[in-house]
C-alpha cells in the first residue's frame, strides 16, 4: 500500500509513500481512507496528521492514470477528501516541499494546515488542459479569498508556503514540521468537536460578479486556443453564485469534459514528452556524469554568445575564444547588450549583470581551453573550418574534456574522427538565440561514450534546456523535418498559391510564423545555401527552385529589405510584395505548371504531413527513439502550436488512417515523388495505433 500508518501517543500519522511525489493514484487513495478508517475506530487515537514521505506532501493526481479505469474507480479523490472531511477526528495535513494539484485539494480538506516554509502551493491544472478537479475551484476562494484563489487557478503557477504564511490557508508555518504537527494535532484532538471545514467558510468580496468579470475578459485574450482557463472561472463563479455543493457538482462536469479534450491530451503529452527526452533508451539513469566546472565556448559570434551565456547564466565560469580581438570585443559587447536589455527589462538586477559578465573570459589562445571541462565550438559551419578547430582542441584540451559541435546539418561522426578522442564528442546543437531558445539537440555520434552524452543531458537541465537525443543524419531530427516542409511551401507556389496564403493558413492552424515569414526573418540566403549543397549531395532530389530564383534577385528578406515580402525601413511588418507574386507567377508559366487555387486544408496538410512522414523515418532509423522526442523538438524549436502536440501526436489525433490516406493522395499528383510514404505510417495505421500508443 502507498500509505504507512503510525501512531504517537493517541495521534496517527498517515504518510503517503507513492515515489517520486506522492501521485494520489488509485493505491494511494485507498491507502488514506483506510487510515483514516483506521483512526476512527481506534478509541487511543484522538487526532490524526496526513503527511508525504520524501521530496513532496503531495504532487497530485497521478497524471498516469487519467483516461484509465483507475481514475474513477473508487475511492475518487473526491470521496478520499470527503473522508477527511468528515472524520470525526481532526486532521492535520504537514505539508512540506510539494502540494500541488490533488496535492493541495487533499490537504484542503483537512481540518487544519500546517506547512514548512519553501513549499511549492499550487494548482497547477490549468496548465495540463483541465481544472482542480476535487474541490480545489470550491475551496480554495473559501480558504485564500476570491482573487488570490483565482490567480493560482487560472495562472496554475505555484506560490511559496511562506508567501501563503497569513492567507488564511495555514493554521502554523513552521520549520519543525514533523514535531509542530504532533503538537498541533495533540491540542486539537483535545477540543470538543466538530472541527473546522473550509467549505463552511464565507466567499467574502466586495464586487465578486464584476471581478469575476474582468478576470474573464483579461484570460479569453490569452486562453484563445485553451479552453481550460474560462473554465477555471466559470467553476469558481458557480462557487461564489450557486453554493458550495452545486459549485461541487458543476466543477465535476467541467473537469471531465475538460480531461477528453485535445489541448488537455496535448499538454499532458508535452508534459511526459519533456521528462520522458531525458532518458536515453541505452543509457542506464544512474551512469556516473562528469563534472562540468569550466566551459569553453569557440566563436563568439551570434551563436558562441548565445551559448556562452547558457552557462554564465547559471554560474558555470566561461573562456570565450576568438580568432580576432575586434571580433572578440563584438562578441562581448553583445552579451553585455543581452544583459542591459533584461536589467531594462527588470528580468536582471544591475549587479548580476557585472557578475555575470566577470564569468566570461575572452582569449584569443587555444592554450587557454586546457582546463576546460566541456568546450562548445561554434565557428563557421563548414567542415574544413571544424578539423581545424578540432585536431586543435585535441593538442590542447585535457583528457577527459566533453568536444561539443553545435553544427546545425554537419556530420557529427565526421567531426569525430577530427579527434583521437571521438568518444568525448558530442554535437549540441543550439537554436538560435541560442539563450532564448529552450531546444537542444544533442547529437550522438557512433562512438559518444554514454557518460558523456549522460553529462550533456543533465547539464541542459541545469541550463534549462529541453534536451533531445538524435543520431546523426542530414539535419538531425529537427531541420531533417523542416526541410520537407520547406519543400512542400515552395511547391505549392509553384502549383498556385502565393507566399501570404500558406502563412496566413498555417499560422492560422497555430504555427507561430509561416514559412515564409520565417524565412525573410532568418534570411533567405541561408536557405539558399543549404539547398545548394544538397542540390549537390542529393542529385536525384525534385526541389522546386522558385526559391533560388528570388535570392538570385538579392531578396534575402528583412535584412536587404525584401525577400518574400517587402518591408518598410525600421519596420518588421511583412508587407505581400507584387514583385515576387508576379515572379511567382512567371516561374509556374515557365515550368509548364498550371496554377491552380490551392486549398487552406491542402495546405496546412501538406505542410504538416509532411513534418509526419520525415518524423516517421526518423523514428525507423532510429535517430529519434521515441515520437514523443519528435513532438519536443517542435514544441519547442520550431513554434509548433502547443495545443496540438506536436506533429506526431497530431497525426494521432488525426489518425495515422487519414494521414495515410492524405500522403497517399499527395503522392499521386503534381510533384508527387516528394511523397514516398513512410512505412510506419502504413504499419501503425493497418494496426489502428498511433506513433503514441
Ligand atoms: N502524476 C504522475 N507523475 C508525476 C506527477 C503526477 N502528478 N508529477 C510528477 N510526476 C513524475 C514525473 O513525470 C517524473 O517522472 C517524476 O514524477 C519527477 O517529476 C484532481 C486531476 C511535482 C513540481 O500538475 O509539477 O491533481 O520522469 O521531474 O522537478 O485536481 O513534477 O521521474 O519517471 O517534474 O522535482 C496536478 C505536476 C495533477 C504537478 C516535481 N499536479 N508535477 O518537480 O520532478 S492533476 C501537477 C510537477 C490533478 C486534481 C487534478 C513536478 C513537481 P520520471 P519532475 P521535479
Amino acid at each position: 500500500m502507498a500509505v504507512d500508518y503510525t501512531t504517537h501517543d493517541g495521534v496517527a500519522v498517515i504518510t503517503l509513500n507513492n515515489p517520486p511525489v506522492n501521485g494520489l493514484g488509485l493505491s494511494t487513495r485507498a491507502g488514506i481512507v483506510e487510515g483514516i478508517e483506521r483512526a476512527q475506530d481506534d478509541p487511543a487515537i484522538k487526532a490524526i496528521v496526513l503527511t508525504g514521505a520524501g521530496n513532496a506532501f503531495s504532487g497530485g493526481a497521478d497524471i498516469t492514470e487519467f483516461n484509465t479505469p483507475k481514475a474513477t474507480q473508487e475511492p475518487t479523490l473526491a470521496t478520499v477528501i470527503k473522508t477527511v472531511e468528515s472524520s470525526a477526528k481532526p486532521v492535520v495535513a504537514a505539508i512540506h516541499s510539494v502540494a500541488m494539484g490533488g496535492g493541495l485539494e487533499l490537504a484542503l480538506g483537512a481540518h487544519y494546515r500546517i506547512a514548512a516554509p519553501g513549499a511549492q502551493i499550487a494548482l497547477p491544472e490549468v496548465k495540463l488542459g483541465i481544472l482542480p478537479g476535487a474541490g480545489g475551484t470550491q475551496r480554495l476562494p473559501r480558504a485564500i479569498g476570491l482573487e488570490a484563489a483565482l490567480n493560482m487557478i487560472v495562472s496554475g503557477a505555484p506560490v511559496m508556503s511562506q508567501v501563503l504564511a497569513h492567507s488564511g490557508l495555514f493554521d502554523e508555518l513552521e520549520g519543525e514540521l514533523a514535531e509542530a504537527a504532533l503538537a498541533f494535532a495533540r491540542k486539537a484532538g483535545a477540543k470538543e468537536g466538530p472541527h473546522p471545514k473550509v467549505r463552511e467558510r464565507k466567499i467574502e468580496h466586495p464586487n465578486a460578479e464584476g471581478f469575476i468579470q474582468f478576470a474573464r475578459n483579461s484570460v479569453a485574450v490569452l486562453a484563445k486556443n485553451f479552453p481550460a482557463p474560462l473554465k477555471c472561472i466559470d467553476a469558481v463563479e458557480a462557487g461564489v453564485k450557486i453554493g458550495f455543493d452545486k459549485g461541487l457538482a458543476f466543477e465535476r462536469e467541467c473537469f471531465v469534459a475538460l480531461v477528453q479534450t485535445p489541448e488537455s491530451r496535448a499538454l499532458r503529452h508535452a508534459f511526459f514528452g519533456e521528462r520522458a527526452a531525458s532518458k536515453i533508451p541505452d543509457v542506464p539513469a544512474d551512469t556516473p556524469v562528469r563534472e562540468i566546472r569550466q566551459v569553453a565556448v569557440i566563436g563568439a559570434g551570434t551563436m558562441g554568445g548565445g551559448i556562452a551565456m547558457n552557462f554564465i547564466n547559471v554560474g558555470i565560469p566561461v573562456t570565450l575564444l576568438e580568432t580576432k580581438q575586434e571580433a572578440l570585443d563584438r562578441g562581448l559587447a553583445t552579451i553585455r547588450k543581452n544583459y542591459e536589455a533584461s536589467v531594462k527589462k527588470g528580468k536582471l538586477k544591475p549587479e548580476a549583470l557585472e557578475e555575470r559578465m566577470a564569468l566570461v573570459t575572452p582569449t584569443l589562445s587555444y592554450d587557454d581551453l586546457k582546463n576546460a571541462d566541456l568546450i562548445v565550438e561554434a565557428v563557421f559551419e563548414e567542415l574544413g573550418v571544424k578539423e581545424q578547430v578540432f585536431k586543435r582542441l585535441d593538442e590542447v584540451a585535457k583528457s577527459g574534456a566533453i568536444l561539443a559541435s553545435n553544427t546545425s546539418t554537419l556530420d557529427v561522426d565526421k567531426i569525430a574522427a577530427f579527434t583521437k578522442r571521438p568518444q568525448d564528442v558530442v554535437g549540441m546543437h543550439f537554436f538560435s538565440p541560442a539563450n532564448v531558445m529552450k531546444l537542444l539537440e544533442v547529437v550522438r555520434g557512433k562512438q559518444t561514450a554514454k557518460d558523456v552524452l549522460a553529462t550533456v543531458m543533465k547539464l541542459a537541465k541545469k541550463i534549462r534546456k529541453t534536451a533531445v537525443v538524435s543520431g546523426v543524419c542530414d539535419g538531425f531530427i529537427g531541420n531533417r523535418m523542416i526541410e520537407q516542409y520547406i519543400r512542400q511551401a515552395l511547391f505549392m507556389l509553384e502549383e498556385g498559391a502565393l507566399p501570404a496564403q500558406v502563412d496566413r493558413a498555417i499560422e492560422k492552424f497555430g504555427f507561430a510564423m509561416g514559412p515564409f515569414r520565417m524565412s525573410d526573418l532568418a534570411g533567405n540566403d541561408i536557405g539558399w545555401a543549404i539547398r545548394k549543397r544538397r542540390y549537390h549531395e542529393y542529385p536525384e532530389m525534385h526541389y522546386s527552385k522558385i526559391a533560388d530564383r528570388l535570392c538570385e534577385t538579392g531578396r534575402f528578406g528583412q535584412k536587404t529589405g525584401g525577400g518574400w515580402y517587402d518591408y518598410k525601413a525600421g519596420d518588421r511588418t511583412a508587407h505581400p510584395s507584387k514583385v515576387v507574386d508576379d515572379m511567382i507567377v512567371a516561374y509556374s508559366k515557365e515550368t509548364n505548371t498550371e496554377r491552380r487555387k490551392i486549398s487552406d486544408e491542402e495546405i496546412v496538410e501538406r505542410l504538416v504531413f509532411a513534418l509526419v512522414n520525415e518524423g516517421a523515418k526518423i523514428l525507423e532509423e532510429g535517430i529519434a527513439s521515441k515520437a514523443s522526442d519528435i513532438d519536443m523538438v517542435y514544441l519547442t524549436g520550431y513554434g509548433f502550436p502547443l495545443y496540438r502536440g506536436g506533429p506526431m501526436l497530431y497525426a494521432d489525433t488525426v489518425g495515422l488512417y487519414n494521414v495515410e490516406r492524405a500522403i497517399r493522395r499527395y503522392a499521386s499528383r503534381p510533384n508527387g515523388d516528394a511523397w514516398q510514404l513512410a512505412p510506419r505510417i502504413a504499419e501503425l495505421a493497418a494496426q489502428g495505433r498511433g506513433f503514441n500508443g
